[in-house]
């Protein structure tokens, strides 16, 4: 039995044996010490959702167990706060597991508090960060976390139907709204760019590159996605709110917000046929949801929880999370894939009454993805799994799942004509080099089809965003978590005539003439005519970012904007391209 003391709550100090029973850890026993150089600079290990914005909902504290540790009640919601924040990303807001371990009260009172502040303390070599040694976590904190997992978890609300019909504003109703555009941009050359830290997008003129608006939207505004006729423009926050506006109004204005549930990062409206911006959909991390919604008022229709059993062991997961959701050009289907359980869902929007869903199983840990060229076949990643799922959107089944390297992230993915394997699909790696090339064109090209045709290395790991474009003989790979200052703050690229070639480095941030910072480069997006493409010079809030603006034909820098309004802006989705699935 140990007989370590700990602190449990300010000032009051609880002899560990007494409160947790028998708990046998010696220092023996004590988790090997992580490699903290390795962690801090492993671009994958930064890149794990934070659940940043559930952090700050009050939980309701497990009642006292017999056996196991108490907090005070800020030391618990302190705790909490920690949890969500920090480690739920991993291991789940209900300590389930996802790409960390479960922390089920099952597992932590079996190690018990010694071990888990030992584990806390210095990590493992598996990938669990040493929050205790210059990680970041006080020693007191470290014994309140460890207190904390003794505990069951604590749940946070769920947000049902009528928590989102009370957040469910509509500013501007459709009566008071234009029937034709009522100002004078060009609304295929726009784009919305998220200014993350700030909660709000700008609108920037793609020919003149002037910021014509920003519009204030959710908490860390996360991505944009357009209407089918290009007329409305959704955006959702990682607080799950999402805002609908109306480019057609001078100027365009947001005229209808909800909340889809407290965390989330995807949203996508109807494109099929027919179904031209009748529905918008919107998933969310917490609770794990989706909501359905009319793509004009964003009047809440249909919620489903996405909570079921994993594909692999087919054991119940309590919070499978939503992420990409893209909509379908063959049937009015939404695709939406849940992370944690490995499902690509094709929910049928025809008949909200009876949801027709058609449910493939594919590998845990979807994240992102989009079409292929032909936007018949969707792509995407299952990142903590080293794959790439891909689905026929046409016959509404599995295609394959391919091995493609460490920690895939396409983003959309980007889609050209290889010389020799015919149409591809690309995908670059958080965790490695390499640029992976799917062959996508199972009639001129089924022998390269569905497989890794070729892999290109790249300036290195903590890559997000790939990009390339119809009219394009380049090819952009970004490298914003690599920890090298020269390599996160430049872009690669390939020249698609000859891919034996050595990649070209662009100085990008160097090119914004911004000298502070590390001046992230991120996320290439073209312009509708595919002659110049956009990257963002990604800085914290408190320091200068900008977007630079490359000529695709020359390679050399063309323009670059610097505006004091300019926080922070990540993602940059140009209206044509976003409401075309070009990429
Ligand atoms: Fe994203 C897309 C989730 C961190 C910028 N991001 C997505 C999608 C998901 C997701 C599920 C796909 C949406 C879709 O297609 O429907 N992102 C997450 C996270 O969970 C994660 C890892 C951590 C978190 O807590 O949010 C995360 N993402 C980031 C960033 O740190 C980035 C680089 C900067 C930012 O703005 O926060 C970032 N994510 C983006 C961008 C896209 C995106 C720009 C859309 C890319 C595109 O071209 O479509």
């Amino acid at each position: 039995m140990s007989l370590s003391m700990i602190k449990l709550s300010t000032g009051a100090l609880v002899a560990a044996a007494l409160i947790f029973g028998p708990i046998a850890v010696s220092a023996a026993d004590a988790p090997a010490k992580a490699d903290l150089k390795k962690h801090e600079t492993t671009p994958g290990a930064q890149y794990t959702p934070k659940l940043d914005v559930l952090r700050d909902q009050k939980v309701e504290q497990p009642g006292r167990q017999p056996g196991v540790p108490n907090l005070s009640a800020a030391d618990f919601q302190k705790t909490n706060q920690t949890y969500f924040e920090r480690c739920a990303g991993c291991h789940g807001v209900l300590r389930k597991g996802a790409t960390g371990k479960p922390l089920t009260t099952k597992v932590t009172r079996e190690n018990g508090f010694e071990y888990l502040r030992d584990f806390i303390t210095y990590g493992s070599p598996g990938g669990m960060p040493n929050w205790g040694e210059g990680g970041g976590l006080s020693k007191a904190e470290i014994n309140n976390m460890a207190a904390y997992l003794l505990m069951e978890p604590a749940q946070p609300p769920e947000f049902g139907m009528a928590a989102i019909e009370a957040s469910w504003k509509v500013h501007v109703p459709l009566a008071d709204r234009p029937s034709k555009q009522m100002n004078k941009l060009d609304l295929d050359n726009l784009f919305s760019v998220t200014l993350r830290d700030t909660g709000q997008i700008a609108l920037i003129e793609g020919d003149s590159k002037k910021i014509v608006s920003i519009i204030d939207t959710g908490y860390a505004v996360h991505i944009s996605r357009v209407s089918a006729s290009g007329r409305y423009l959704f955006v959702i926050g990682r607080d799950a709110k999402v805002n609908l506006i109306d480019m057609y109004m001078d100027p365009p204005t947001s005229v209808a917000e909800i909340k889809v549930g407290s965390e989330a990062r995807s949203v996508e409206t109807s494109k099929m046929k027919g179904w031209e911006d009748k529905y918008a959909v919107a998933g969310a991390y917490w609770p794990p949801q989706y909501v359905i919604m009319d793509g004009d008022t964003l009047k809440p229709r249909k919620v489903v929880s996405t909570r079921g059993m994993t594909v692999d062991t087919q054991e119940y997961h309590p919070e499978p999370r939503v992420a990409a959701i893209v909509a379908s050009h063959f049937h009015p289907d939404f695709i939406i894939n849940v992370k944690e359980t490995g499902k690509v869902l094709m929910v049928d929007y025809s008949n909200l009454d009876a949801l027709n869903v058609t449910t493939i199983n594919a590998e845990r840990f979807l994240h992102d993805g989009g079409f292929d060229a032909t936007g018949r076949y969707f792509l995407v990643a299952a990142n903590a799994r080293n794959k790439v799922v891909i689905i026929d959107t046409k016959e509404r089944k599995l295609v394959k799942i391919v091995e493609t390297g460490i920690k895939p992230h396409p983003g959309r993915g980007a889609n050209f004509v290889h010389p020799k394997f015919g149409p591809v699909w690309a995908t670059s790696h958080l965790g490695d080099e390499t640029i992976a090339l799917i062959g996508t064109d199972p009639v001129k090209h089924p022998q390269y089809a569905w497989k890794v045709v070729q892999k290109l290395d790249g300036q290195g790991g903590g890559a997000l965003f790939v990009k390339t474009h119809p009219k394009s003989k380049n090819f952009y790979v970004d490298t914003p978590l690599n920890p090298e200052a020269e390599v996160s703050s430049s872009i690669a690229v390939f020249d698609l005539n000859d891919l034996t070639k050595e990649y070209a480095v662009l100085p990008i941030g160097e090119w914004s003439g911004i000298t502070e910072g590390v001046r992230r480069v991120v996320q290439g997006e073209y312009n509708k005519a595919g002659d110049e493409v956009w990257f963002s010079v990604w800085n914290s809030a408190n320091q200068e970012s900008a977007i630079v603006i490359v000529d695709d034909k020359t390679r050399k820098l063309k323009h670059v904007i610097r505006d004091k309004r300019l926080v922070t802006p990540t993602g940059k989705f140009n209206f044509y391209n976003t409401r075309n699935d070009v990429y």
